[in-house]
């Protein structure tokens, strides 16, 4: 089974590793939009225009039989077009995982980290109106990281900028007591280990790569080819990146399968 992935970077790739170890057989072409990335400061209308660039060149190129958007702001902008434009593809989407958040928690007090669109988005309102009404006792503390996405895109995960950055963010969670927190956004979770040593270790990360990858798993059950490949990675960016920071990421996973890592700046 072939899978095309994409986010407006790296991020996405914490969604490719869940992947690969839900979905063993799959080939995985992920493409990190680096050039135009930030996406969370675009137009609906730019983010629509690279999401179909994107699908188009993995479907026409790559013969993908699922598309996963690893973006928590290009679902929110594009997942109802790209599903109306190829109906031949399973298309699978990312929204924070506040549901599992709500089952964790001991006390009900939930931090949500996004970025400022996600936030802002109808999707999410909607998400959190629903949510809201069919629990009770549940208090959600939201917070838009505007920035922490180029921190992390430029490798800056462990430095004193992205540390402060994060400290203030998330004092008043501290304060409240909040003892979950949902990464709203896939770039996130490559600074959890930071969040957790402001937080304390035992704070809940709740993190959308594996709910992403078994609902994957669901749908491609009537696909019939996703288990009998040997797995396969492809990493393609649309503009120089920090190599250092990709070797990082990619390294951290013992998956088994291969990798292969390009430039595609077109
Ligand atoms: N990883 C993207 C997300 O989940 O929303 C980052 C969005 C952005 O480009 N700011």
């Amino acid at each position: 089974m072939k899978v095309g992935v994409f986010d407006s970077g790296i991020g996405g790739l914490t969604v490719v590793k869940a992947i690969t170890e839900v979905l063993k057989g799959a080939e995985i072409f992920y493409i990190a939009d680096t050039k135009f990335a930030p996406y969370g400061e675009k137009s609906k209308e730019q983010i629509l225009k690279h999401s179909f660039n994107i699908a188009n060149y993995l479907v026409k190129t790559h013969n993908i039989d699922a598309l996963v958007v690893a973006c928590n702001t290009a679902t929110s902008a594009a997942i109802k077009e790209l599903r109306e434009e190829f109906p031949n593809l399973i298309v699978v989407g990312t929204e924070p995982g506040i549901k599992p958040a709500i089952s964790l928690s001991k006390n009900g007090k939930i931090g949500i980290l996004a970025t400022p669109a996600t936030l802002k988005g109808e999707k999410y309102q909607l998400l959190v109106d629903k949510l809201s009404n069919a629990s009770s006792n549940i208090t959600l503390y939201e917070q838009a990281c505007p920035g922490l996405v180029q921190q992390i895109e430029n490798g800056d995960i462990e430095g004193e900028k992205t540390f402060e950055m994060l400290k203030n963010w998330l004092k008043p969670m501290s304060e409240k007591g909040v003892d979950t927190i949902v990464l709203g956004c896939t770039h996130y979770p490559l600074v959890g280990n930071v969040i957790k040593k402001i937080m304390g270790e035992n704070t809940n990360l709740i993190e959308t790569g594996y709910a992403i990858a078994n609902r994957l798993k669901d749908l491609s059950k009537n696909c019939g080819h996703f288990n009998d490949g040997v797995l396969k990675v492809n990493v393609y960016f649309t503009s120089d990146i920090n190599e250092t920071m990709i070797s990082k990421i990619l390294n951290s996973w013992n998956n088994g399968g291969k990798i292969v890592v390009r430039n595609i700046n077109e």
